[in-house]
C-alpha cells in the first residue's frame, strides 16, 4: 500500500497544499488505493518538499516524478487515450498551474497583510504559543527572501495578481464549456487543475485571482465537479 505523507486537511479539503491535493486526486482519479499520514515538516522527505510517499519501505518526492513512477506500476489509466497534441496541451496546461498559478497563490497567502493571519494560524496554529510568533516571523522572512530572489517578490501586489489572472483567465478559456480541462473525461491534467484551483476558490484566500475564479461559472463548477466526484466526503468550509 502506498503511503502519501502530507500536510493535514486544512479548509474543508484533504490539505492545503496544491501538490498534496494534486496528488490524492490523480490516486483517486486512478483507482490506487492509498492511506495517508499527516506530517507537519519537510525533514524526512528526501527533496525536503511535501507531498512524497512511502512504498515498501522506499520514500519518494515530487508529485511528477511519484507519478511517472505509479505509471510504470500500474499502467497510466488517464492520458493513454490522448492524442500527441492533447498530451502537449496537458503539459503546459499543468506547468501552468503548478508553475506559474501555485507561486502567486504562495505568495499571496504569506506575503499579503489579508491573508497573513490565516495562513500563520493554519501553518503555525498548533505551534505552542510561546515559540508561535517568533517561528512564524522567522518563517514569514525566509519565504520573503525565496519569493525575492525567484523573481516573484520584486512584483508589487496588483502585478502579481495580474499574472495570475492572466493564468487562470487561460484555463478557463482551455476548459470552455467542456466538463474537464481535455474534454468529457477526466485527465491526469485535472489533478492538477483541481489541486491548484480548489485552492483558490475554497478556501478563504482574499485576493483578484480568487475573487474572479469564484464569480466564474466555468472555473467554480469545474472546481464543485472534481469534489463532488473525487472527494464527495469532504464540506468545503468555504461555499
Ligand atoms: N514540485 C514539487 C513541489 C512540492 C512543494 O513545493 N511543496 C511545498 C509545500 S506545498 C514544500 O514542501 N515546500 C518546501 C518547504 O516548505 O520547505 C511537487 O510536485 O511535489
Amino acid at each position: 500500500m502506498i503511503t502519501v505523507c502530507k500536510f493535514g486537511p486544512a479548509y474543508g479539503l484533504p490539505t492545503a497544499s496544491p501538490y498534496g491535493l494534486k496528488l490524492e486526486t490523480w490516486l483517486r482519479m486512478s483507482d490506487i488505493p492509498y492511506d495517508t499520514e499527516v506530517v507537519t515538516r519537510t525533514v524526512n522527505s528526501p527533496k525536503q518538499t511535501i507531498p512524497y510517499i512511502r512504498e515498501d519501505g522506499e520514500l519518494l518526492a515530487d508529485t511528477g516524478f511519484i507519478i511517472e513512477h505509479l505509471i510504470e506500476q500500474y499502467g497510466d489509466r488517464l492520458d493513454a487515450r490522448l492524442s500527441p497534441q492533447q498530451r502537449a496541451i496537458g503539459h503546459m496546461a499543468r506547468r501552468t498551474l503548478e508553475e506559474s498559478l501555485t507561486r502567486v497563490l504562495a505568495w499571496t497567502r504569506w506575503m499579503t497583510d489579508e491573508n497573513w493571519p490565516v495562513t500563520r494560524e493554519q501553518a503555525f496554529g498548533k505551534i505552542p504559543e510561546q515559540y508561535r510568533d517568533k517561528i512564524a516571523t522567522v518563517a514569514r522572512e525566509g519565504f520573503e527572501e525565496v519569493m525575492r530572489r525567484s523573481g516573484i517578490g520584486r512584483h508589487s501586489q496588483s502585478e502579481i495578481q495580474s499574472l495570475g489572472l492572466a493564468d487562470i483567465r487561460a484555463i478557463e478559456t482551455l476548459l470552455g464549456g467542456q466538463p474537464y480541462l481535455l474534454g468529457d473525461e477526466p485527465a491526469g491534467v485535472d489533478a492538477s487543475g483541481f489541486g491548484v484551483l480548489a485552492q483558490y476558490i475554497l478556501t478563504p484566500l482574499e485576493c483578484a485571482v480568487s475573487d474572479y475564479a469564484r464569480a466564474s461559472d466555468t472555473l467554480s463548477q469545474y472546481v464543485s465537479r472534481m469534489k463532488a466526484r473525487f472527494f464527495p466526503e469532504y464540506v468545503s468550509a468555504v461555499q
